[in-house]
């Protein structure tokens, strides 16, 4: 058997035996939701084809001509009845691009569709695309908001000088996309956009996170709204502040929102990730708030703290100590299929439903800002639990 043969077989068993995994919930948790034990994308999962050159003639080797770095970030759809991601693949050039996987579960079996989404660009080529957050708008319309990133024209010489603003497709079958203008704020630059599914007063919502620069949000206060006519044309003529940024919180140095928010009978539930700086780096976690119904930009309920953080093999990747979602799906059943990504690197699952998160966010008590407070709360409890033992 050639080298070639033997490869590609080997590959091929190894592929359909990844796929076919079966996945199982972690035990116990916290109540609040079940994380579940294998990654449900990872690169291995990226179809043969587009990574391997099938001619034996040109590749008597079977060698990755087109590597895939990760797969992660992921926006996330309930489309007839199937569990639809559009995954953040990154080939080994850095370059990242969209690609439907989809399962009839949710948890496993993730194949992807044939070839990758074909984004066309716009008269500015993007030179990286990322993060998209899928849409089902009430217009009719599917949505894929994402970040484009070009170089920066202003700093010629400085090579790692980028510009970050929101690219927009849409479509009504998920194979053809038309691409709309970028998003116009009066922010300087724009990552983490996310289109509210419902009109506001006849308006498209758009959260937003507007920064000073490529990295660093500067000034920038945190997750923001605003409002625009038309997808056609996009522009926000003014952003009024969601969640701010908050001194020795989970979000001190920089937040965004996720997935486009859940609607429930309190208000809309709502996941973002949050930023803080330490000695080994950034550290993002997953939190979670809720706003009004009638007025999705203001916030009525904000838990303390980190709803999910990366824990063992999460923890190391591309860019380790991160978690980061922009994908979630509600299942008829009321079931929520929270999709994370970690370290940049791989997409996971964790299960909980709308029931449960809906009590974690109403209550849990807010951030006190203040040691003594945490003790405070904590006391609280310890007193109520007594009591309750007491009179048991
Ligand atoms: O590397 C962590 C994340 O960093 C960026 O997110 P943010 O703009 O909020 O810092 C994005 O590049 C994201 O894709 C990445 O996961």
């Amino acid at each position: 058997m050639s080298v070639y043969q033997r490869r590609r077989s080997q590959l091929q068993i190894a592929q359909e035996t990844l796929l076919a995994r079966t996945n199982t919930p972690e035990p116990l948790g916290n109540g609040i939701y079940t994380r579940w034990r294998d990654p449900v994308v990872t690169a291995d999962h990226v179809p043969l084809e587009w990574r391997y050159d099938f001619d034996p003639a040109r590749n008597p080797f079977f060698m990755e001509r087109l590597g895939i770095n990760a797969t992660f970030n992921a926006g996330a759809l309930y489309w007839q009845g199937r569990y639809l991601l559009a995954v953040r693949v990154e080939g080994v050039d850095r370059k990242s691009f969209f690609a439907l996987a989809e399962s009839d579960n949710g948890v496993d079996g993730f194949r992807f569709h044939s070839q990758p989404i074909v984004i066309p660009e716009t008269a500015d080529p993007d030179v990286n695309v990322y993060d998209m957050r899928l849409v089902q708008h009430e217009d009719g319309y599917i949505y894929g908001l994402f970040c484009t990133e070009r170089k920066d024209p202003n700093y010629p010489e400085d090579t790692s000088a980028a510009v970050a603003a929101c690219g927009i497709v849409r479509s009504r079958d998920l194979a053809d996309w038309e691409r709309l203008p970028d998003l116009i704020t009066q922010s300087g630059q724009q990552r983490n956009v996310v289109l509210h599914p419902e009109f506001v007063g006849g308006k498209y919502g758009l959260y937003t996170r507007g920064q000073d620069g490529f990295i660093e949000v500067g000034a920038g206060g945190g997750i923001g709204w605003g409002l625009t006519d038309s997808m056609a044309a996009p522009c926000i003529e003014e952003e009024v502040l969601v969640d701010p940024k908050v001194y020795h919180t989970v979000n001190e140095l920089k937040n965004g929102l996720g997935p486009a928010p859940i609607k429930t009978d309190h208000g809309w539930l709502q996941l973002a990730h949050g930023v803080r700086n330490t000695a080994a780096g950034l550290r993002y976690v997953l939190y979670l708030f809720m706003t009004e119904l009638d007025r999705p930009w203001v916030v009525t309920h904000r838990p303390a703290g980190h709803l999910l953080s990366p824990l063992g093999d999460e923890r190391v990747g591309d860019v380790s100590n991160v978690v980061f979602s922009n994908g979630w799906i509600e299942a008829p059943d009321g079931t929520v299929y929270l999709y994370y990504a970690s370290s940049d690197t791989r997409l996971h699952v964790a299960t909980s439903s709308v029931a449960q998160l809906t009590d974690y966010v109403l209550h849990t008590p807010p951030d006190g800002l203040r040691s003594a407070e945490s003790v405070r709360q904590r006391c609280e409890l310890i007193n109520a639990n007594r009591q309750m033992q007491n009179h048991a």
